[in-house]
């Protein structure tokens, strides 16, 4: 079977980001469409929004994101709907941290996502606001996964 202790989980709602901030991780180049099924990398799992939008799946994310190495609990700062339940991430028992996405965007409010990822269950201090079209906040990102996950590129 296949260990997960060596990567990230990425989970978040439809669009919030999940995709391209993998890309801009692992320096790929961004041609993508709506990940319709769990993609893994070397050191990523990325999985569909509807995981975390559609109370059916919930279930489905948990299970294929369970014995990842980090959890990664994405929230677009453009959004304005939240659909994560209450302390979702407390159901894990590996680290979890927040990303707020899109903060280069005109319709960024960093308030709001740290609302939703904290109502989610994420520590605040575990929040990190990232742009993965501009590049802001990813460096400082991947210094703060290296700490929890060896992620060489
Ligand atoms: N402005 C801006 N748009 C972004 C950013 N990240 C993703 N997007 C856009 O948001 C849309 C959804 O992104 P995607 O990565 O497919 O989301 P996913 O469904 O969570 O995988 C795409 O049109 C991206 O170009 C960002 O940092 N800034
Ligand atoms: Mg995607």
């Amino acid at each position: 079977m296949a260990n997960n202790k060596n990567r990230i989980a990425l989970i978040g709602r439809i669009g919030s980001g999940k995709t391209t901030l993998f890309l801009r991780l692992t320096n790929e180049f961004i041609t993508y469409g709506k990940t319709q099924q769990v993609s893994y990398s070397d050191h990523f799992i990325d999985t569909p929004g509807e995981f975390v939008e559609l109370p059916c799946f919930r279930p489905q994310a948990i299970n294929v994101t369970c014995d990842a190495g980090l959890i990664i609990l994405i929230n677009s700062s453009t959004d304005h709907q939240n659909s994560v339940p209450p302390n979702f991430v407390c159901t894990y028992n590996i680290p979890v941290i927040g990303v707020i996405t899109k903060i280069d965007h005109k319709h960024c409010n960093l308030k709001r996502s740290l609302r939703y990822l904290t109502y989610a269950g994420v520590h605040p201090d575990k929040i990190h606001p990232v742009s993965a079209l501009t590049g802001e906040g990813v460096s400082e990102l991947k210094t703060v996964i290296q700490a929890y996950v060896a992620f060489d590129h």
